[in-house]
């Protein structure tokens, strides 16, 4: 039988590392689109990367998703049977900082792709958006699914909205199978280190082995529905399988703040903390032995100019359609995350003291 083919971009990203090797597993033959940058950026795909004098299924091209010309001629020369399109400016953050460049990205780099499909008339091909969570900023119901209202209330947010909803619209004009996930935060050991949850495993592991002092952040009582990225990318692939193009929400179902994900952190990896003052001035103590020290501070660089207070997910229709079960929970993913974060922690500690 002939192998599938797919176009990942945002392969070196954390849903785009473990996609690949997902769909490697299944014996396609996986195409990445990587950017130049001056300092290596393929960390989490060095373990599947092998020189292609060699026999190999993975291969990766120099791509932006800001450059339709090389989007068209990728498109054109790998004639992919599946594209995933991971690529994004993706911190909610930094989209306040540079909306215009995000923009460009994330929502006019999904346009080039099905502008591509489009004239190149490749009526078989199947199209992954990567919609968000984020395009819900407004608590009009318990929970959100796919026929909620969309609020955006970021750049990044907008931005998704445009690619969400000009999938849609290539979708059902040019007879295109084109798909959307919109998927709620997930997290894994690969999630980027400025994203809240790896910003306290990775801050906590450290200061485990004594490598860091105190953590800074910002809104402690934001709400989100977390899950891990193995669990979702399964998703991404699945949503391409079915017979049909559609839009899918995929969460867990459950909502915990900042301040519950320190607290469990903390909980996992053995810290007594106490939370003292309010506002800017609010602080984690912890509490070792009869000793007192500050753990967490807050600072106001993190908050952002327009907040999501509230997020969580109802997947009714991917646990039908998708068959959607998750193997990990809010536990389980702090757990993995943590467990990874310590073992970094140690080696750097390690190294430091033989110094
Ligand atoms: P991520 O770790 O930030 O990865 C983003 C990827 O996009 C990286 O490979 C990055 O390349 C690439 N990229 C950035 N700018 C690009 C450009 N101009 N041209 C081409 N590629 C570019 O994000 P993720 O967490 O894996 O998320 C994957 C996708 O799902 C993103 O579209 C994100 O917005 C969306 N999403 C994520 C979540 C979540 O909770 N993780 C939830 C919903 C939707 P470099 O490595 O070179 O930076
Ligand atoms: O923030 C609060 C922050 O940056 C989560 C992206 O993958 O998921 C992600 O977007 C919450 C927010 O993720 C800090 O204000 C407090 O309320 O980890 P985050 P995000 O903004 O939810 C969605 C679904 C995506 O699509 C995005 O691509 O945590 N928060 N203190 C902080 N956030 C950060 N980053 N840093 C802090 O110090």
């Amino acid at each position: 039988m002939k192998k599938k083919i797919a176009l990942i971009t945002g392969v070196t990203g954390q849903d785009g590392s473990y996609l690949a090797e997902l769909l490697l597993k299944k014996k396609y033959i996986v195409h990445g689109i990587i950017r130049k940058s001056s300092s290596f950026n393929t960390g989490r795909i060095d373990h599947l990367y092998i020189d292609p004098h060699y026999k190999t299924n993975f291969f990766l091209h120099y791509g932006d998703l800001t450059d339709s010309n090389t989007i068209y001629n990728l498109i054109s020369q790998i004639k992919p049977n599946e594209i995933y399109n991971l690529g994004a400016q993706s911190h909610v953050g930094v989209s306040f900082e540079n909306p215009e460049y995000t923009a460009e990205v994330t929502g006019l780099g999904t346009l080039r792709i099905l502008e591509a499909i489009r004239f190149l008339k490749l009526k078989n091909i199947k199209f992954y958006q990567a919609s968000t969570s984020e395009l819900f900023g407004k608590k009009f119901d318990k929970s959100f699914n796919e026929n909620s209202n969309f609020y955006p209330k970021s750049p990044y947010g907008a931005s998704k909205l445009f690619s969400h909803w000009i999938t849609k619209i290539y979708r059902e004009s040019y007879d295109i199978f084109a798909s959307t996930g919109i998927l709620f935060n997930h997290e894994s050991p690969r999630r980027g280190e400025t994203f809240v949850t790896k910003k306290i495993t990775r801050f906590l592991a450290r200061k485990f082995y004594g490598l860091e002092k105190t953590l800074f952040l910002g809104n402690l009582y934001a709400k989100r529905d977390w899950g891990h990225a193995i669990d979702y990318v399964e998703m991404q692939w699945k949503i391409l399988q079915q017979r049909k193009p559609d839009d899918y929400v995929i969460s867990s179902g459950k909502s915990y703040s900042v301040k519950d994900f320190v607290n469990e952190a903390c909980k996992q990896i053995g810290f007594k903390i106490i939370w003292v003052g309010k506002g800017l001035n609010e602080r984690a103590i912890l509490i070792n032995k009869n000793k007192r020290s500050t753990l967490i501070k807050i600072d106001k660089r993190y908050f952002r100019p327009s907040e999501v207070d509230y997020l969580i997910g109802d997947s009714k229709k991917a646990f039908k359609e998708l068959k959607f079960k998750p193997k990990y929970n809010f536990k389980s993913l702090i757990r993995d995350m943590l467990n990874h974060d310590m073992s970094l922690a140690k080696k750097d500690s390690l190294l430091l003291n033989n110094d």
